[in-house]
């Protein structure tokens, strides 16, 4: 295993339902370390550019929208498998499928308002990373 730097994003539903903390403790209790971390209100451009995977996808406009409808808390977390580690600790995109203990199973209404976000492999990791901080802006430790 290495270590890796991925791109999390707590979503517009769970800084509205105030867990930001608990979401980050869970981070930090599974030996993820925040290197970076910032508040942001994402404007069309911006989330439609995070997501330009989707761009075709049913689903994509629903996404930029949800995504835009309030502030969310962008953060690089760092250490041994991190990808792949987030993702675990996330659970399945879909709430409703998530394994019992996870982000999105305890802190998600639905598949659109999911909880978080996470980076799904290193080249995703690279770009998103740098789509949202500059190298001085993330400190690894
Ligand atoms: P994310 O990118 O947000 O971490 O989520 P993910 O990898 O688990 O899922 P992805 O396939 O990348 O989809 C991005 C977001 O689009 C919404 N979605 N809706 N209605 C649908 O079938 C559908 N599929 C995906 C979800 O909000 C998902 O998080
Ligand atoms: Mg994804």
């Amino acid at each position: 295993m290495a270590v890796e730097r991925t791109l999390s994003i707590i979503k517009p539903d769970a800084v509205a339902k105030n867990v930001v903390g608990e979401i980050v403790s869970r981070f930090e209790k599974a030996g993820l370390k925040v290197v970076a971390s910032k508040m942001a209100h994402l404007s069309d451009k911006e989330a439609g550019g995070f997501y330009a995977e989707h761009a075709e996808r049913p689903f994509y406009g629903d996404l930029v929208a949800f995504m835009t409808s309030g502030p969310v808390v962008v953060q690089v977390l760092e250490g041994e498998d991190a990808i792949a580690r987030n993702r675990e600790l996330m659970g399945a995109t879909n709430p409703k499928e998530a394994d019992a203990g996870t982000i999105r199973a305890d802190f998600a209404e639905s598949i659109d308002a999911n909880a978080v976000h996470g980076s799904d492999s290193p080249a995703s990791a690279a770009r998103e990373v740098s789509y949202f901080f500059a190298a001085t802006e993330v400190h690894s430790r």
